[in-house]
């Protein structure tokens, strides 16, 4: 007889983590060499982000690093996932290391080591620097040699200290709504270019993997973090529907799983993109320096997608939840209407909606046999406010921490091998376009001041963190 599961213990070595990203926290955008991001550019530019919001502040981690991870050390977290500002390292993105730009990472590494969390880097978080985009940005095949340059930079620096390493975070956000809707950073609306993009992020993913491998110990994991879609069909019963989510499928998770995790395109993505390009921009020896073996794989999961086949519904605004743009960030599929999923949802007009999570683990489970799997964001935004006693209260977080982690739980049942968990995100933070109004931390900070205060999340979480338990919701 199997081992009854507790459905909400789990695995001892069971990383419990938080995730940021150095546009979204850092500030210090002129500080110690940094030079202009394609995110400093865009959310410069007038219309661009909600209130004409910038990463100008931030919340000024670069300054108060050490507090922010003596706060996720009271918590009790076990792991840290942030990533590394590609300017501060390499400002012009070629070329020789800022060594003073290297040692603000080596000091946050020690701090995050002396109190016992594991950081986990990301070497890529959306913020290209501007002279790579002006000379062509990642629709020009030499920004992937010039990421790899980077890698093998950062990887020589930390290497030794830092055992988990993320390539690339989002691919999909970085082509289709950098260079298709134009939502992010550089705001290009060009489709074509967008799938050239999409190539060669996947190209500097496996020239990075191995510029790391050649500098690292062996035992450090190469990894990257995908935000796989869990795509439905509006009528499962109907063919036309069930094509859309072929469609959609191969675009938010074929392009980039099928050169990585198999070294080809889906047959279907080239067929359905055949009418925008041939393709060519694939050279020999590609698709081989893509598939790599990867260590692991994060995927970052909020809400499953909707589609149908564009005819079936009347053609509205499109709901994919990626923000609201004249141009669509899913080339070729013009003939794909995107629906709400029924539900409750976030403060993001995102449904909650956990069964997305377990059936994404299970599907990587299955087509990705014996791959470690690290959920390495999931979280919510909420209109958190402090109460007249300073407290925040919020219940609704922890009600969808708790969902979502139980779901995990269970596709460990199911026989997933998932080794850790990042909650997005640590800190309230710059959230793209939406400037400051979107607030996803565990940690509320006010803006005004930049003081932190763990909100009832915070403390919820910590509490799973240090018992390995999830302890009990309250209800209403
Ligand atoms: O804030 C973002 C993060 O940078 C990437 N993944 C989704 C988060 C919420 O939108």
């Amino acid at each position: 007889m199997p081992e009854p599961v507790n459905p909400v213990t789990f695995p001892p070595s069971f990383l419990w983590g938080a995730a940021t990203s150095a546009y979204q926290i850092e500030g210090a955008v002129r500080e110690d060499g940094r030079t202009p991001s394609i995110w400093d550019t865009f959310s410069h530019t007038p219309g661009k982000t909600s209130g004409g919001e910038t990463g100008d502040i931030a919340v000024d981690h670069y300054h108060r690093y050490r507090d922010d991870v003596a706060l996720m050390a009271d918590l009790g977290l076990t792991a840290y996932r942030f990533s590394i500002s590609w300017s501060r390292v390499q400002p012009t993105g070629r070329g020789p290391a800022v060594q003073v730009g290297l040692d603000f990472y080596r000091r946050l590494v020690d701090e995050l080591l002396a109190k016992g969390i594991k950081p986990a880097v990301t070497l890529y978080h959306w913020d290209l620097p501007q002279e790579l985009e002006d000379a062509g940005g990642w629709p020009e095949r030499d920004t992937a040699h010039r990421f790899a340059e980077y890698a093998q930079i950062v990887g020589e620096a930390l290497g030794d200290r830092v055992e988990n390493w993320i390539t690339l975070n989002e691919p999909w956000c970085s082509a289709f709504l950098g260079y298709a809707s134009g939502v992010h950073a550089p705001g290009r609306t060009d489709p074509v270019a967008s799938l050239k993009a999409a190539h060669h992020l996947n190209l500097a993913h496996g020239l990075g993997a191995s510029a790391l491998r050649s500098v690292m110990p062996a035992r450090n994991a190469v990894a990257l973090s995908l935000n796989s879609s869990v795509v439905r069909p509006l009528s499962p019963g109907n063919a036309e529907d069930l094509a859309a989510v072929r469609k959609i499928d191969d675009l938010a998770n074929g392009v980039f799983h099928g050169p990585i995790l198999k070294g080809a395109y889906p047959e279907t993505l080239l067929t359905a993109t055949s009418s925008l390009t041939d393709w060519s921009f694939v050279l020999d020896g590609d698709l081989r320096s893509i598939n790599q073996p990867l260590d692991a794989l994060g995927l970052n999961y909020y809400t499953p997608t909707l589609v149908s086949a564009a005819d079936a519904e009347p053609k509205g605004p499109r709901s994919d939840g990626h923000g609201a743009s004249d141009h669509s960030p899913w080339p070729g599929a013009d003939d794909v209407a995107f629906h709400q999923t029924p539900g409750e949802r976030t403060e993001m007009g995102w449904t909650i909606d956990p069964s997305g999570l377990h059936e994404l683990i299970m599907r990587y489970t299955e087509e990705a046999p014996g791959l470690p799997l690290y959920i390495t964001e999931n979280g919510a935004a909420y209109d958190d406010k402090p109460d007249p006693d300073g407290r925040v209260h919020d219940p609704e977080r922890v009600a969808y921490l708790h969902g979502h982690l139980s779901a995990v739980r269970r596709a460990i049942a199911d026989g997933a091998d998932v080794r850790g968990y990042y909650l997005w995100s640590l800190l309230d933070n710059f959230e793209w376009a939406y400037g400051y109004e979107k607030r996803f931390g565990a940690v509320y900070v006010d803006y005004a001041t930049l003081t932190r205060t763990p909100k009832s999340s915070a403390l919820w979480y910590g509490r799973a963190a240090r018992t390995g338990t999830l302890p009990e919701v309250e209800t209403a």
